[in-house]
Formats: C-alpha cells, sequence, structure tokens
C-alpha cells in the first residue's frame, strides 16, 4: 500500500495490472476510464500507466502492458507489487479465446500475484454474438483456476464505457480486502 504525498496524505494507493491480448481493447478502456472520451489507440508497444482516483481517497495505478505476443514474455516483470489484476478479453475473438485463456491461466501462476483478486472483463459486448460474462466465465474456467483468490467476470465495451466503472468497483472492493489482510499478515509476520 502506497501513500499519495499531494493534497490528500491519506490518500490510499493500489497498483493495478490490466492484462490481455493484443486488441482486447485494454488501452480504449484505461482512456476511457481516464479521459471519459473516446480515444483512438494504436498498438501498445511497452506500456501505458496512469492514475485514476476510483472513489475520494482511492486512487489507481492502472498499468495497460501491450498484449503483443512478443510483449507477453514481458508481463511477469509488471506483476511485483500488485494488489489486482484487470484481464481483458476481446468477446468477439472466438479463434483467439483458447491463447487468451492460457495466457491468463499462465500469468495467475507468477507468484507476485498468487492470491491477488482478478477481475476478468468482457470486452466488446456492443458486437452483435459476442460471447457472454457467463460463456467466458465457463470456457476460461475462472471459477477452478482462480478458487484461492476473489473474482468477478463483468460484461463491459470499452468505446461506450458501459460495465467499466462496475468491473472498476468489483475489483477495488476486493483490493481493499485484499491489501487489509496482507497488511495483517505482514504485522503477524513481524510480532513473531
Ligand atoms: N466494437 C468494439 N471495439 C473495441 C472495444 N474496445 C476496443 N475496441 C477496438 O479494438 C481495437 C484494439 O483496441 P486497443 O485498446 O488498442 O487494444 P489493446 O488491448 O490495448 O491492444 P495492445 O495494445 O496491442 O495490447 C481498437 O480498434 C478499438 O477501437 C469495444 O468495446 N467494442
Ligand atoms: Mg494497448
Amino acid at each position: 500500500m502506497g501513500l499519495l504525498s499531494s493534497k490528500n496524505p491519506k490518500a490510499k494507493q493500489a497498483r493495478i495490472l490490466l492484462l490481455g491480448l493484443d486488441s482486447a481493447g485494454k488501452s480504449t478502456l484505461l482512456y476511457r476510464l481516464k479521459l471519459a472520451k473516446d480515444f483512438v489507440t494504436v498498438p501498445t508497444i511497452g506500456f501505458n500507466v496512469e492514475m485514476i482516483e476510483v472513489e475520494k481517497s482511492l486512487w489507481i495505478t492502472v498499468w495497460d502492458v501491450g498484449g503483443q505476443e512478443k510483449m507477453r514474455a514481458v508481463w511477469r516483470y509488471y506483476c511485483e507489487n500488485t494488489d489486482g489484476l484487470l484481464y481483458v478479453v476481446d468477446s468477439t475473438d472466438k479463434q483467439r479465446l483458447e491463447d487468451s485463456r492460457r495466457e491468463f491461466e499462465h500469468i495467475l501462476k507468477d507468484e507476485h500475484i498468487r492470491t491477488v483478486p482478478v477481475v476478468l472483463l468482457a470486452n466488446k459486448q456492443d458486437v452483435p454474438g459476442a460471447l457472454t460474462a457467463e460463456d467466458i466465465t465457463r470456457m476460461f474456467k475462472v471459477q477452478k483456476l482462480c478458487s484461492d483468490r476473489n473474482w468477478y467476470v463483468q460484461p463491459c465495451c470499452a468505446i461506450t464505457g458501459d460495465g467499466l466503472m462496475e468491473g472498476l468497483r468489483k475489483l477495488t472492493g476486493f483490493v481493499k480486502s485484499y491489501m487489509k489482510s496482507r497488511g495483517a499478515a505482514l504485522a503477524f509476520f513481524k510480532q513473531n
């Protein structure tokens, strides 16, 4: 847990990692949340990082890392100190759903995020025929993969913004209890 030194010294800060295959809509949704308007993205080579105030005194720093194949190899370098994972799925890209699921399963095993809460965003719900959040929950076997952490699957559309704040609030709710329990565990280890 970090502290923001500006204006409100009591403001809490959480680090959120935004991952998913290339073209899932990560950068579109980051800038929809940050700027509340449409934003024309280019494929991310490297990362974008933005701070967003989700609620009074709770800031999140969102790290949006490119999802192209060569970028996936560096995802793990962004996992340290992460408090929550947002994993974006293109619900219309049925051909690459298994690729996305495999990358998801792989990154969940990283030691730094082994127990952090996860929200999957079933993006591009504006496209007719998109898989539903329920479809993705089942196909990704989320219940099984995330049995040791809090998780939720949120349908959304990064272009209109529908569902984005709901997903983010769900994650920050989980993150608050995660940070609290981690803080308690640290205090315990210091005492013992
Ligand atoms: N129809 C529709 N298109 C979307 C939505 N979200 C993103 N897109 C489009 O999908 C394309 C890729 O979006 P990006 O946000 O650049 O994808 P990304 O996940 O950041 O991709 P990388 O940076 O390569 O990892 C763009 O053309 C977006 O306009 C959505 O909810 N609906
Ligand atoms: Mg991007």
